[in-house]
């Protein structure tokens, strides 16, 4: 299929514009973002995207969950669409790169074919999906998931929050339940690319531009809930103590010990964590914390699952703790559409940029999106590959080589029309 020519490239400057404008959206306390899903701050971000969409002469259509879908035409009324697009939501200590330098480069790659008059056969739909971080409403990636037909929308609707606020609830008090059904145009995809931050340091240490995306980690959340005895932390003697906070120290120790035990490629660790009653001086009663284990072999995923429940069983046994397991999260290992992976590599190549295979150690929208469409992701570097923090941070060259990238690949599988 023809491709654009290699010397036609996207607006940097637009785009690096746009990342800071939204950036201004949901400030964080040091530089970064604290946009959580379907908070006020998400709700305005995705109307100024909207706008900036409309602007750009796209129509919007919602489904059920909130997955925003923004498209420009084709020629051709019946060719299935190509989609772009990635998460608006952050992390509470979130950077400002995150999931927005995915949407904002779909918007960026029309931005750019208005600017050329480019026709294609095929609409592109730049899309946001809700909830990819999973940080407020467990598990991550909810709403590709539930468009996916992974997880079922009434259990996504009742996944609740820190204050017992519930995903539906929200998303209807915010007005962002579309007309759509979720789901309805998940066989009607002709091809998906996501364009994400590395959130590692590979690329960097490289020297590579661009990230060529084979294959995504899998990811097992599972949620541990250890039930000890509240006492006083001063006049309760050793011995008698049913410490659920001491419980939990040594699991966590074990869940470091387990990931390092298939080296170097599994990591685990718990990033939730929640102790009661978080008195000083008060022996916690209950602690509940999420073991986080990742690693592109599904075998060692299940190794370490299962050790978790078997040795963590024995731990709180020999401590007289009652202790829960429960996953609340998880995808296999994910393999992404040959066609597409290439056309990423060629649109690297065809644009001169240095480029590398990868695999994605962080879950995307993408993970799941791939079980309905060819799909595959384009990575830029990120400094120090420092992410989920707020000084996470890329250059405008490393936004513009994946956008530049993402522009090609998008218009080659959409099909240039002379
Ligand atoms: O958890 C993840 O990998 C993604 O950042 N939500
Ligand atoms: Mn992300
Ligand atoms: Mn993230």
């Amino acid at each position: 299929m023809a491709a654009p020519g290699e010397n036609l490239r996207i607006n940097a400057d637009r785009l690096w514009d746009s990342l800071m404008e939204m950036a201004k959206i949901g400030p964080g306390v040091a530089g970064g973002n604290n946009r959580q899903t379907l908070t006020d701050a998400d709700s305005e971000g995705r109307k100024l995207f909207q706008k900036w969409c409309e602007d750009a002469a796209m129509t919007m259509a919602v489904d059920t969950m909130g997955n925003m879908f923004m498209t420009r035409e084709g020629t051709d009324p019946n060719a299935l669409p190509v989609y772009v697009g990635s998460h608006l939501d952050t992390q509470p200590t979130g950077g400002k790169y995150d999931g927005v330098l995915g949407v904002l480069g779909g918007l960026e790659v029309i931005r750019t074919m208005n600017d050329l008059g480019i026709k294609t056969k095929h609409p592109v739909v730049v899309t946001n999906w809700t909830n990819e971080e999973g940080t407020r409403f467990a598990p991550a990636m909810l709403a590709s998931g539930v468009f996916a037909g992974v997880h079922d929308q009434d259990w996504a609707y009742d996944r609740k929050d820190a204050e017992g606020k519930t995903f539906g609830d929200e998303l209807k008090r915010l007005g962002w339940v579309g007309d759509e059904e979720v789901g309805a145009r998940k066989d009607k995809m002709h091809a998906m690319f996501e364009l994400h931050i590395e959130q590692g340091p590979i690329l960097e240490a490289e020297n590579k531009d661009v990230g060529v995306v084979t294959h995504g980690q899998g990811l097992s959340w599972t949620q541990v809930t250890i039930t000890g005895k509240e006492s006083h932390t001063g006049s309760t003697p050793m011995p008698l103590r049913r410490n659920a906070g001491l419980g939990m120290a040594r699991i966590l120790q074990l869940v470091d010990e387990i990931a390092l035990s298939h080296a170097p490629h599994a990591v685990g660790a718990a990033g939730h964590i929640d102790v009661y009653p978080n008195s000083r001086n008060v022996i916690p009663g209950k602690v509940i914390f999420t073991v986080d284990f990742r690693s592109p072999d599904i075998a060692v995923i299940k190794n370490m699952e299962e050790r978790l429940l078997a040795e963590g069983q024995k731990i709180c046994d020999e401590m007289k703790l009652e202790v829960e397991f429960e996953k609340v999260g998880g995808f296999d290992p994910v393999e992404f559409d040959k066609g597409c992976v290439e056309a990423v590599r060629n649109a690297a190549e065809r644009l001169g940029y240095s480029h590398t295979n990868i695999i994605s150690g962080a879950g995307h929208d993408a993970c799941w999106v791939n079980k309905v469409a060819p799909t595959a992701m384009i990575m830029c570097p990120c400094v120090d590959g420092l992410s989920h923090n707020e000084a996470e941070e890329i250059s405008k060259d490393w936004a513009k080589a994946g956008t530049d990238v993402l522009f090609h690949a998008v218009v080659e599988t959409a099909e240039i029309v002379e």
